[in-house]
């Protein structure tokens, strides 16, 4: 493996309407390990972000510990990040999102990360409805601490030492469907082009974005016997539909046979058109979609793509009526009202 990259680029490359060329978005040299899922992800954040015209430094990138959690060095160099502590991500996307809520909070987390020691502060989050988008880079194992079994492994499933694990898997998606969160996605490392749509909309979306991305790990949990090996997803992943994100103020252009055709308008007015492959699966109900993972995986398929939306959802900042200011750009005034001001407030709470 080389540790220098090269900083030539073409120059004739692609820019986005920004005047960007994609290498803009990129993070630092990777020290995954060749062929780690997580760096199919990081390279589909950045096409993402590139597409979707996105100024880096109105990025905030958002992490707790393990391979995954060290993702966010290796996309957008150029925005805002915070390596923090195991499990502890979402309080402090919490924090700053409450400060400065016209950044992108981008937060990226493990399995082990979110579903044993980070399980608290994850469900929480989901019910206040924060707005970010929290992706959890799955792949059945604690990989930065040598692949010991994470809560999402499979029952049944073998890890690299042939042991068999004997524990029911946590359900990331199916947990997140029903504790409330108002958009749920699932996909597979290796499928950019389900990935990067779900990305651009999960960032547009007026609340808490949850993505379950499963990502094996090739030096622990990629053999025979595990159900996070590449080769095993491949063979059992099922679409729900076929997804474009349509940008608010663009034209609308498709090609889709009508019947199978769903629109879901979000917040900002931009669109999400899909083409339906699940049957008897409803985007925009609760139940239907937690019914729809349930027979996925009665049939032993993991189903991908927008699982449910919520199109009228309230973030947290509407619900609190807080500022729609960033609290930095308050001048003192605003900030210390003074003596009578508060009087009148402690008089209004008698
Ligand atoms: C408080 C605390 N407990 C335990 C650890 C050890 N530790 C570091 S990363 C990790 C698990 C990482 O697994 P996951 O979140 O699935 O990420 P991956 O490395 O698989 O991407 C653990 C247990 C730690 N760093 N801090
Ligand atoms: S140990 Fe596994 S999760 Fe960590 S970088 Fe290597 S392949 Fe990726």
């Amino acid at each position: 493996m080389t540790y220098v990259r090269s900083t030539f680029r073409h120059p004739a490359l692609p820019k986005n309407d920004l005047g960007y060329t994609v290498d803009y978005y990129e993070g630092s040299l990777s020290t995954l390990c060749a062929g780690c899922g997580h760096d199919s992800i990081n390279a589909a954040i950045v096409e993402a972000c590139w597409q979707m015209n996105i100024e880096p430094h109105k990025v905030a990138k958002l992490s707790g510990i393990g391979c995954s959690s060290k993702s966010p060095a290796y996309f957008l160099t150029n925005s805002h990040g915070f390596n923090s502590v195991h499990g502890r991500m979402p309080s402090v996307a919490t924090g700053a999102n409450l400060a400065n809520r016209d950044l992108i909070y981008f937060g990226v987390s493990g399995d082990g990360d979110t579903a044993s020691i980070g399980m608290g502060q994850f469900v929480h989050v989901i019910r206040r409805n924060l707005r970010m988008v929290y992706l959890v880079m799955n792949n059945g194992c604690y990989g930065l601490t040598k692949g010991q079994d994470s809560a999402t492994a499979d029952a049944g499933s073998k890890n690299k030492t042939g042991v068999e694990n004997l524990f029911a898997a946590i359900d990331l998606a199916s947990l997140a469907i029903e504790l409330g969160a108002t958009f749920v996605g699932q996909s597979f490392s290796g499928d950019k082009e389900q990935l990067v749509p779900l990305l651009k909309a999960a960032m547009r979306h007026n609340g808490f974005a949850f993505l379950n991305v499963i990502s094996p790990c090739v030096t622990f949990n990629n053999n025979v016997g595990s159900t996070k090996s590449y080769d095993y997803v491949r063979e059992h992943m099922a679409a729900t539909a076929t997804m474009d994100f349509i940008p608010m103020m663009r034209e609308i252009k498709t090609s889709y046979e009508a019947g199978s055709v769903k629109d879901l308008t979000m917040h900002d007015g931009s669109v999400i058109h899909l083409n339906k492959l699940a049957k008897d699966w409803d985007p925009t109900d609760r139940l239907s979609a937690t019914n729809a993972v349930r027979e996925a995986k009665r049939r032993d398929e993991i189903l991908t793509g927008l699982l449910y939306i919520d199109e009228s959802s309230v973030d947290l900042h509407e619900l609190l009526e807080t500022s729609d200011r960033p609290l930095n750009s308050l001048g003192k005034e605003e900030l210390c009202p003074g003596r009578t001001a508060l009087d009148e407030l402690n008089a209004r709470l008698r």
